[in-house]
């Protein structure tokens, strides 16, 4: 059972009528909450974070007009897990998430409350667009079906979706509980263990490729990229990379303004800036980055869009946009697309170390703004926050109750600090990747090596911050987490081993 219990609009009234006085006439409505939430964007891919081979002034827009935080964390440094906790609120290593391929099995608990579910109850329209990657069905499901448990089943009204990622079979969009332009007379399969169909894949012929991929990358090709996994059918739902810009953006901007009558919360996660990047042309050659620069500043339009949707239906003040990303950045992840060669002093993790897939700073300390025009004052905060922190922090902003003993475990009440009331976050906050970190203030503590990480991470130009020995840093000295101070303060180590011992064991509501 879900549970859901909410005094709503008379606690929001005296909220809002607190933030703006000059407002009233329009805080009788609950606000509408976007998240803009891009893939493996990393702490400094943005120019309003620093970088200047690329500018994004859209995003820049919302970071002046917003808060912009500097120490704001997604949970984990790869994808299913961070987008897990967003959607749960709980840490995703609770639950063993982690990548998954395809055609995998839900992992959201359709009779666990989720943040979609919270909204839901409390009067909201909810959609997702976009990268789900949370899995669908029960497993291995079939494509040519109606396709559920997905996202409808656990909050969603609305869900238009690229099923796991853009590099991964299926390459179709599934809608609700139905593939896009499927067709009963070429069916779709999907495997990730063996060729099936007829479909050229990766390494026979190079010439049909846009760019060359890794051994994992190989499999179907579809618009002229291999994929991961292999799938046959399905020909008239491809979906074609280029579009994804102009499909996507359409989808958020038409439920957007179909939903002007009653509060939304729309999830628009996007895939920039994903592998495989093709940009769309328009956006081809600007920056002197190729495909990965490119498709930030893809990405950047594709914002722009909908803040001039706002704009232009006036809602743009009683909309709340919170923009993120969910893992740090990657330049190589297994295509050859100019990523590494062109990337001259461009700095995709900023001043951090590591990026996706390591225990570094880099690999969940993400961009992070939360806007709100005439609502909260423009500022940078630096407040320790974590995206798992979301679910119980917009429960608070719409008046919605969490009995956290099954919701939202692990969710700590942060509003005060994504308005920018106050810059006190979080004391601790956890950091997943193939081991778990810890940090507590300018403190961070990373584990010894947890996990085996696969083959393919290790044969990479990756540190993935994996090491035999405990790890501890003083961020504040020594933000590049360049001198292990393991060694030389073995009672703050033990500490802060054993404090995330204790939040990993369970959550810990006196831990926050
Ligand atoms: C990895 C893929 C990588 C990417 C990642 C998921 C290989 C060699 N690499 O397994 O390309 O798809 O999974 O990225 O297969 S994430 O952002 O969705 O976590
Ligand atoms: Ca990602």
């Amino acid at each position: 059972m879900k549970k859901i219990n909410f005094t709503c609009c008379i606690f929001l009234m005296l909220f809002l009528g607190s933030c703006s006085p000059k407002k009233k006439e329009q805080t009788s409505k609950l606000p509408n909450v976007i998240f803009i939430y891009v893939d493996d964007l990393g702490y400094g891919d943005l120019s309003c974070y620093g970088a200047t081979a690329v500018k994004t002034p859209n995003v820049d827009a919302l970071a002046t007009g917003g808060i912009q935080f500097t120490d704001a964390h997604c949970t984990a440094s790869t994808c299913t897990p961070s987008r897990f906790s967003l959607l749960t609120g709980s840490y995703a290593f609770r639950n063993k998430a982690a990548i998954l391929q395809g055609d995998a099995p839900l992992i959201i608990d359709p009779d666990k409350e989720t943040i979609a579910d919270m909204f839901k109850n409390a009067g909201y329209s909810t959609a997702v667009i976009g990268k789900w990657h949370l899995g669908l069905g029960n497993g291995k499901p079939d494509w040519n079906k109606e396709i559920k448990p997905g996202p409808l089943e656990i909050g969603f009204d609305y869900s238009f979706l690229i099923p796991a990622t853009p590099d991964r079979v299926p390459t179709v969009f599934v809608e609700n509980h139905t593939v896009v332009n499927r067709d009963a007379n070429d069916p779709i399969k999907v495997n990730y263990d063996k060729r099936i169909g007829t479909d050229p894949i990766g390494g026979e012929d190079e010439e049909i490729l846009k760019m060359l991929a890794d051994a994992q990358h190989s499999g179907t090709v579809i618009n002229g990229i291999s994929r991961i996994g292999y799938m046959s059918g399905g020909h008239n739902a491809y979906w074609k990379d280029e579009e994804f810009p102009n499909v996507l953006t359409n989808k958020a901007t038409n439920f957007i303004a179909s939903h002007t009558q009653k509060p939304f919360f729309l999830y628009f996660a996007l895939p920039d800036i994903h592998v495989p990047r093709a940009p769309n042309q328009r956006f081809v050659g600007s920056t002197n980055m190729g495909p990965r620069g490119d498709a930030i500043v893809q990405m950047d339009w594709v914002t722009g869009q909908i803040m001039k949707k706002l704009n232009e239906l006036k809602i743009a003040d009683n909309t709340i946009i919170v923009f993120s990303s969910d893992n740090g950045p990657v330049l190589d992840d297994g295509y050859a697309d100019q990523a590494l060669t062109n990337i001259g002093n461009h700095k995709p993790s900023g001043k951090f170390k590591g990026g996706k897939y390591s225990a570094y700073e880099a690999g969940t300390r993400v961009p992070t703004i939360v806007y709100w025009p005439n609502k909260i004052r423009p500022a940078k905060n630096d407040a320790l926050i974590s995206q798992v922190d979301f679910f119980a922090s917009f429960a608070k902003l719409i008046g919605a109750k969490i009995n956290h003993k099954e919701t939202a475990v692990d969710s700590f009440d942060m509003l005060d600090a994504l308005l920018g009331k106050s810059n006190k976050g979080r004391q601790y906050l956890i950091e997943e990747a193939f081991t778990m970190s810890i940090r507590k203030g300018n403190w961070k503590y990373i584990a010894p090596k947890m996990q085996q990480p696969p083959l393919w991470l290790l044969n990479k130009n990756v540190d993935s911050g994996l090491q035999q020995q405990p790890q501890l840093y003083d961020l504040d000295k020594d933000p590049e987490e360049e001198h292990n101070l393991a060694t030389q303060m073995p009672e703050k180590t033990k500490t802060l081993a054993i404090e995330l011992a204790a939040i990993m064991k369970a959550p810990n509501r006196n831990m926050k």
